[in-house]
């Protein structure tokens, strides 16, 4: 009979579900809901509770709970053979809290199934509403608790990160000034990965180690909770931790609720969850140390897996615990797809294949030119001053201003991330601007390695679905090896590899010294 091992994500907008056949090596049932459009009721705008405050970003941990409610509904009105599903993990937009109350246990030891999910959980909130990685309300609450820990450096180096307003540590730290009663009502916090998996377990489930990594207060190295950042964020905090496991331990049989209400099989196991970022790594099939992959999106992201546990001093950069056990980075360039975006319509270029024409038209290196494309206040480097600079740069000149973006954003990917030590073997690029050759091939020269397309819809629920698999693997005294369970799930393009031009990454290593320099002028200036 086959083995299916189901994978769920709870993102910022929808809960999504991947269903794997591990022998077979395929997605049998991939689908999404979206919050806004199914549950209207949360009244949410892309999966956020409106607020006044522009730096307040809440969402609704009741909401998420009636999406998982849905998403079972909707998989036994498609037919899906439920019973044949082994194991369930999942994973959770990062840093996201839930604040319980002490009748949560028992609730989730006696989930109904003649009642919702909803109904259920009627009254264990100490908190009605979740703080989400949106958040950035916590400024002062991050500079108290940084400086009690001894700068960023510190910081970075004990809990894996600088303090961050998203990061669950100082979004506790707020709630305990403003609400110190309904913090003191507090039980149990959860993470919304760890939260989500109590339900499916019927009990209080660990966090993992690798969205613990984003709370500002777990032991990087030692992964588990570090005393003082614990100490340094609210009193009796680590009473209302739970205790920290690898993610997709398993933690026991999912809860009655499921196999009565929607046909689940007794024996299936639920498992620890961890965060979207951790789950992506293994959906994209990053899970031998010196693995990267870049994300051209939105703004565009660097991963990494690497064995050794680096921390970034300038507290620009995340590690958290891979899924694997090794360590990963997550860097953010928050001027991604969004500032190449903008040099279209500057320069009113009608497509993206036109601009890869104009990009392809222009020397590597392009002639000595640099543009700093800062048009948003950026994560990295950080800076609050948005603003574009050009150096040895013709502002008219098109086909130069084109490649000057690009060029610009790799170099910056390649300055800020050498705090890892990882020299890449080949890096896997996913996202919009990955379908673009000649942008690949400036990656490939800038970084002087290989580069490789991957095209993987729902990294995240199928990194779940991967971790579910190897934790029951794990679980029946099997010694799964991650890199054959990744396999036959995470191919790249055919065809589609770029090799670097030697001559070009010449040029690149000699432009990111110019690259450098102009970077810490101009933020020296603002
Ligand atoms: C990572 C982060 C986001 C969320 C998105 O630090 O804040 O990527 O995990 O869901």
């Amino acid at each position: 009979m086959a083995k299916l091992f189901l994978g769920l994500d709870s993102s910022t907008q929808s809960l999504s579900a991947v269903i794997i056949d591990l022998d077979a090596g395929k997605v049998i049932y991939e689908k999404s809901l979206n919050f806004d459009q199914a549950l209207p009721q949360f009244k949410t705008r892309n999966g956020v509770l409106p607020n006044r405050d522009p730096l307040v970003r809440h969402s609704s941990p009741l909401l998420w709970a009636a999406a998982l409610d849905l998403l079972f509904a909707q998989m036994k009105k498609d037919k899906v053979a439920l019973g044949k599903i082994v194991a369930i993990s999942g994973c959770g937009q990062q840093h996201g809290s839930v604040y319980l109350t002490e009748k949560a246990t028992e609730a989730l030891a006696n989930l109904n199934p003649k009642k919702s999910l909803v109904e259920n959980l009627d009254g264990i909130f100490a908190r009605k509403t979740s703080p989400i990685w949106m958040d950035s309300s916590t400024a002062k609450e991050c500079a108290e608790i940084r400086k009690k820990l001894g700068g960023i450096k510190f910081t970075a180096s004990r809990t894996g990160s600088d303090t961050f307003e998203r990061f669950t540590g100082p979004q506790v730290r707020k709630f305990y000034k403003t609400e110190p009663k309904a913090y003191e009502k507090t039980a149990h916090i959860a993470l919304v990965s760890s939260f989500m998996a109590s339900l499916l377990a019927g009990k209080i489930v660990p966090i993992d180690f690798g969205d613990g990594a984003g709370m500002n207060l777990m032991d990087i190295r030692k992964k588990n909770w570090n005393h003082d950042a614990v100490k340094a964020t609210a009193p009796s905090l680590v009473k209302k931790l739970p205790t920290l496991a690898p993610s997709g331990h398993v933690v026991g049989p999912v809860s009655p609720y499921f196999v009565q209400k929607y046909g689940l099989n007794p024996e299936a196991l639920a498992t620890v969850w961890t965060g979207d970022n951790p789950a992506s790594v293994i959906g994209l099939g990053l899970v031998k140390p010196g693995q990267v992959a870049i994300s051209l999106g939105t703004s565009d992201t660097f991963f990494g897996t690497m064995q050794k546990c680096q921390t970034d001093e300038n507290g620009e950069g995340h590690v958290f615990g891979s899924p694997t056990g090794d360590y990963m980075t997550l860097i953010c360039f928050k001027n991604g797809s969004l500032a190449r975006e903008k040099i279209r319509e500057l320069y009113k270029i009608s497509d993206w294949k036109k601009f890869g024409e104009l990009v392809a038209s222009t020397p590597p290196g392009n002639n000595d030119g640099v543009l700093l494309p800062w048009f948003e206040a950026e994560i990295v480097p950080r800076s609050n001053q948005p603003g574009i600079h050009r150096f040895d740069l013709d502002e008219k000149n098109v086909a130069a201003n084109c490649r000057a973006i690009f060029e610009a954003q790799m170099l910056s990917m390649r300055l800020h991330s050498q705090w890892m030590q990882v020299a890449p073997e080949k890096i896997f690029v996913t996202g919009g601007a990955a379908n673009d050759r000649a942008l690949l091939q400036v990656l490939a020269d800038v970084m002087n390695c290989s580069v490789l397309r991957i095209e993987v819809s729902k990294s995240a629920a199928l990194g779940a679905a991967l971790q579910a698999a190897h934790g029951f693997l794990a679980h029946t005294g099997k010694n799964p090896k991650w890199d054959k369970l990744v396999a036959a799930f995470t191919k790249p393009v055919p065809g589609s590899e770029i090799h670097p031009d030697k001559k070009a990454a010449k040029v690149y290593d000699q432009l990111l010294e110019k690259y450098a320099s102009c970077e810490s002028d101009v933020l020296e200036i603002v």
